[in-house]
């Protein structure tokens, strides 16, 4: 095949690497639907995927990983920084030269018997000068398609490259090499867990993943390259990537702002970005679900793109109710990975909100007996989409210069304290509630104290790719350099009260419209606010009560427990003694004003 780039540093690494894994031969991928179909008729031959019924699913196919190879491995994960102190006490660190020299006695041979294939892609849309190009090698075709839904892969990559374009080199090995002629027979490939490293060396901004072929350990471009090199070179650059959502949101007069929000993982992201408002006039259409890239333009306003062209979303829990729109999304060319198959070569998992149509084949390919007290679909089953497969899907969705970003949101699943929402007084003041995001854990998995809380900074503890101290100042610096009316405001929500009795006070889903209706208002001046110790939180009046939700609930939720709230002060100052002695003085500052607030109120 004819080498169809002449980026001379480019050539070198792709030499080296495959001197280093030997792979049998080297193939570029254009990015063509072609070369998509070729990749899964060659794993369906194989036995690793399975076509579902064209008549239920066309184009879609259905992929079981190995049982050690289901999820992100924190664990397992690295910023291997020149610094320790870099990294930061949140992060993993092996010192650079260590973790090279570990992993190169992994990398070698480990392509034998495959084909390391070439992957120029580019996160976000090709042309923006926020976007960023990579280029990931990898052994692993079921990457090579993901890559192909969740980046911009192909030609016009290597054109922006040219000959000495940048790039983030991002290697990837499932680190099993197969004998000569082998092929793997339709099991997952993967090293075993103890094998697995998702390196990060941020200085070099380069990528190192061995032994895993799942998700954010092996599509390098998302978590690895999106969040924890982008958020280094974000730092370094003056601007901010974040694990953000971005939604648009149209009020009845027809006018529309734009909304990125952070949650930490599995609170329902994806399901907000694809919000139906129950209040009538409102809608919601998405931007992105998981990842924002926010740059001040020069006018002093913050713009934001997803640099993403695709979802991975959970499945389970996914169903008519909680994502219609998702739902819509996954009827055609989408790879599910670990669901469920029906006996008419349909997908199921626990919370579709039907019941099984008959006998299941479980994420494992066994017969599932559903008697067994064990799940269908594995908890963390994903299904992968284009985004513009998306019916809510913005037509700006893709615009090279973003769409400007008036509020932004962080949450957790907080059951108890914190309110329905309340908004910063300021930039700074935001950032500290940024800072201490997080959710409580159920206690008796753990074995932890009722009510403890994990905290996941603005929802970053597992992405950020150095010092968490230092990150919150970078977040107060980039603030501080603009003109105050022009930061977006900045607004904590928590859609997870529960009352005593352990029931929902708030419905979520559709009804969080409310919640972002007030906060549009806000943003526009209007939206009738009172001053609490917590920040601006909105009257009784100020938010329409959804028909299920009693009177003495609403307040309940829109009040502020001064008690509980006291103890949250000692909780946030256990988290921020964690981080250490680079943690800003302005948000030790931010807390002393709290407490002294609840100690007047
Ligand atoms: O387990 C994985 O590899 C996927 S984790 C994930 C996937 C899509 C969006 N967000 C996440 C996350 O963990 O935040
Ligand atoms: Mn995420």
């Amino acid at each position: 095949m004819a080498i169809p780039c002449r980026h001379a540093k480019l050539l070198a690494w792709i030499e080296d690497v495959a001197r280093l894994t030997g792979p049998d031969r080297i193939e570029w991928c254009d990015g063509s639907p072609d070369e998509y179909d070729r990749m899964l008729a060659m794993m369906e031959a194989d036995g690793l995927a399975v076509m579902l019924n064209p008549a239920k699913r066309p184009g879609c196919y259905l992929f079981r990983s190995d049982p050690s190879d289901v999820a992100r491995v924190e664990n397992r994960t690295f910023i291997a920084s020149r610094c320790r102190e870099d990294a930061g006490p949140t992060n993993n660190w092996v010192a650079p030269d260590e973790l090279k020299a570990t992993l190169r006695r992994l990398y070698d041979g480990c392509m034998r018997g495959r084909t390391m294939y070439v992957i120029p892609f580019s996160m976000g849309p090709l042309g923006s000068d926020i976007s960023r190009v990579g280029v990931e090698l990898t052994d692993s075709p079921y990457v090579v398609a993901n890559m192909h839904l969740m980046t911009r892969v192909g030609d016009g990559v290597i054109r922006v490259l040219g000959e000495d374009g940048d790039f983030i080199a991002c290697l990837h090995s499932v680190g099993k090499p197969l004998p000569r002629g082998g092929t793997d027979g339709g099991t997952w490939p993967c090293a075993p867990l103890a094998d697995k490293y998702i390196a990060h060396f941020p200085e070099e901004r380069l990528i190192w993943s061995y032994g895993s072929g799942y998700g954010g350990n092996a599509l390098l471009g998302k978590k690895c390259l999106a969040l924890r090199i982008a958020s280094v070179a974000a730092r370094d650059e003056g601007w901010l990537a974040e694990h953000m959502l971005i939604l648009k949101i149209t009020n009845p007069e027809g006018q529309h702002k734009y909304i990125a929000a952070a949650f930490p993982s599995a609170c329902g992201k994806t399901n907000l970005a694809m919000l139906v408002p129950t209040l009538p006039g409102w809608t919601v259409e998405t931007i992105g679900d998981d990842i924002a890239w926010m740059r001040f333009d020069e006018s002093g306003y913050l713009h934001a793109i997803n640099p993403e062209n695709g979802f991975f979303g959970v499945a389970t829990g996914t169903s008519a109710d909680s994502n219609p729109s998702a739902m819509q999304c996954i009827h055609r060319n989408t790879i599910f990975t670990n669901v469920a198959l029906t006996e008419d070569g349909d997908v199921w998992w626990e919370g579709i909100g039907y019941p099984p149509p008959g006998r299941l084949t479980d994420w494992q390919g066994n017969a599932w007996d559903p008697d067994s007290g064990k799940p269908a679909a594995h908890p963390n089953a994903r299904f992968t989409v284009p985004a513009n497969q998306c019916p809510v899907i913005a037509p700006e969705w893709r615009d090279p210069r973003g769409v400007r970003i008036s509020a932004i949101l962080f949450g957790g699943r907080r059951p108890t304290t914190v309110p329905l929402v309340h908004e910063a007084f300021d930039w700074s003041h935001g950032v500290f509630l940024g800072s201490t995001v997080g959710s409580e854990v159920t206690a008796a998995a753990l074995d932890l104290p009722a009510g403890t809380v994990r905290r996941d900074p603005m929802a970053m503890l597992p992405f950020c790719g150095y010092h968490m101290g230092d990150y919150f100042q970078h977040w107060l610096d980039v603030g501080a350099r603009q003109a105050p009316e022009k930061l977006p405001r900045i607004f904590f929500v928590n859609w997870f009260r529960k009352g005593e009795d352990g029931r929902w006070l708030w419905p979520g889903y559709g009804e969080n419209g409310r919640v972002l209706a007030w906060i549009y208002d806000r943003c526009d001046g209007r939206g009738a606010a009172r001053t609490t110790p917590l920040g601006l939180m909105p009257t009784m009046e100020a938010i329409e009560r959804p028909d299920v939700v009693g009177h003495e609930d609403m307040a309940e939720i829109l009040s502020v427990d001064r008690e509980a709230w006291l103890r949250e002060v000692v909780l946030i100052r256990e988290h921020y003694e964690q981080l250490g002695d680079r943690l800003p003085a302005r948000l030790w500052a931010e807390l002393a004003g709290l407490e002294e607030r609840l100690r007047d109120a």
